[in-house]
């Protein structure tokens, strides 16, 4: 999509301008605390509506009050409510939790008969009911997290090892073999921790079988591209990306490391961050960005960037690559600064939006958390609370928060759908970076690629010890 340049600039100096000057000047002198407790006034305020006009409907329509459905096309999972579960509870907002762990045992059923994405599905549905799980220690969320599983297996019976897109919860019909990197391999921190959890290994041994064989097939300079057919192995495009279809691949090879010490998938991640460091890396007015290249030659195919990709910031800096990590992310949180609230499509060689809508996505706070995690610096808390301004301004509607129809125009324009991860990531990244809570242990922790926290979770008890100990040091 072509954005006139004088709208574009006129636009971003008029509120992306004020919006930053704003965020920068509160940031100065914050109450991290009162900011947290905004977050969280946020997240109940929208759980009531959510309550009120969608109980157990997969995603609210801010707008309208209204729901539509998804990842099921005709039929609801409760999808909102499961990924809200453990943001609620390491809130505190326990009765609200209570209430949703309850709609679960009562009414989660995913025997249905119909199709959905593979990975949608386990990043979302199945790591929800395990990051529940850890957060209450209820046998039912870990016995429906199983059962999910256990539908989605059939979509990983193919001669690669890869998945299959789209598979049938009650039949198991599978359909669509040329898929990516990221619906291939995004999932051995939730099936290992299945697993691990069951004392089944079949969760563990398909999902690490699916990610090892899309690094087996990367190219002689160490990329993968955007599409490939899980039956033949071949590569169906020729795209590298950090963005959308590859992303999640590179974050769960070192999030396998960082949760079960998989020292395999650790070098694995050093492998393909190396190549991208090497052939994919560009500096721009002090910017930096990753270009999108030829897979096999490293030739630059594109220098548009997906919003999508602004959470890889926070990777490199887990993968040590600190520099980088937070270079990007800085480049992220200009364009933020310029817009407000960040297009979905950025070209760093025009400096111009090449998609006006937002989907409410959560990555640029998400990198600002890996990142405040790793050095506590505090930039990383203005950034993440530059989005949540931004986010109040211009994303909250009468029943909730909503995605945008365009960023750029005056006042930016308003769609009429929450997605289901914004109950699992911003709101939970934002409560994080700011809170300081005991529920949370902040220095061994892990959230998956949907901010499911699979491991880090403090029970009340414990958070009481861990206070007692922390005061006495
Ligand atoms: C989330 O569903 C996950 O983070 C996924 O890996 C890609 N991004 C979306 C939200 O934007």
């Amino acid at each position: 999509m072509r954005i006139d340049r004088r709208t574009m600039l006129a636009g971003a100096a008029a509120l992306g301008g004020a919006t930053a000057a704003a965020a920068a000047a509160r940031a100065r002198d914050t109450d991290w605390s009162a900011v947290a407790e905004d977050v969280k006034a946020q997240m109940a305020w929208a759980w009531d509506l959510y309550r009120q006009h969608a109980w157990g409907k997969d995603e609210i329509k801010p707008v309208s009050g209204t729901f539509s459905s998804f990842p099921l096309k005709t039929r609801h999972l409760g999808l909102s409510l499961i990924e809200a579960l453990d943001t609620l509870w390491v809130m505190g907002l326990d009765s609200r939790f209570a209430a949703g762990v309850g709609w679960v045992k009562q009414h989660f059923d995913a025997d249905v008969d119909g199709e959905v994405s593979v990975f949608e599905t386990s990043i979302r549905l199945l790591g929800g009911l395990l990051s529940a799980h850890h957060a209450c220690g209820d046998p039912v969320l870990l016995a429906k997290a199983r059962d999910l599983a256990d539908r989605l297996l059939p979509a990983f019976a193919t001669p690669t090892g890869m998945p299959y897109r789209f598979v049938n919860l009650k039949t198991g019909a599978v359909r669509e073999p040329v898929t990516s990197p990221a619906d291939i391999a995004t999932y051995l921190p939730e099936w290992g921790m299945l697993s691990r959890l069951t004392g089944d290994p079949r969760y563990a041994t398909v999902a690490r079988k699916a990610l090892v064989a899309v690094f087996a097939r990367r190219s002689k300079i160490d990329l993968v591209a955007t599409k490939i057919d899980v039956l033949t192995g071949e590569w169906r495009d020729r795209r590298a990306t950090v963005g959308s279809y590859c992303d999640s691949f590179f974050e769960y090879l070192w999030d396998s490391w960082q949760l079960f010490g998989d020292a395999e998938c650790k070098r694995m991640y050093e492998v393909c961050t190396a190549a991208i460091l090497e052939h994919q890396q560009v500096w721009k007015d002090g910017s930096l960005w990753f270009a999108d290249v030829d897979f096999e030659t490293g030739a630059v195919v594109a220098t548009e960037q997906d919003e999508l990709a602004s959470f890889y910031g926070g990777l490199l800096g887990q993968g040590g690559a600190m520099k980088q990590g937070a270079a990007y992310t800085e480049s992220w949180a200009k364009v933020q600064a310029r817009f407000g609230v960040l297009p979905e499509g950025y070209d760093y060689a025009t400096a111009m939006p090449t998609q006006r809508t937002n989907a409410l996505r959560p990555e640029l706070a998400d990198a600002a958390f890996t990142l405040w995690l790793i050095d506590r610096d505090p930039r990383w808390r203005r950034i993440g609370l530059a989005h949540f301004d931004a986010m109040k301004r211009w994303n909250k509607a009468r029943y909730g928060y909503t995605d945008l129809a365009d960023v750029t125009a005056t006042p930016k324009r308003q769609a009429d759908h929450c997605p289901g991860y914004w109950w699992s990531e911003q709101m939970k990244y934002y409560y994080l970076l700011f809170a300081d809570t005991p529920r949370f242990d902040y220095r061994r922790n892990y959230l998956s690629t949907e901010g499911n926290v699979l491991l880090g979770f403090r029970q009340p008890a414990e958070e009481g010890r861990t206070r007692k100990s922390e005061g006495r040091e």
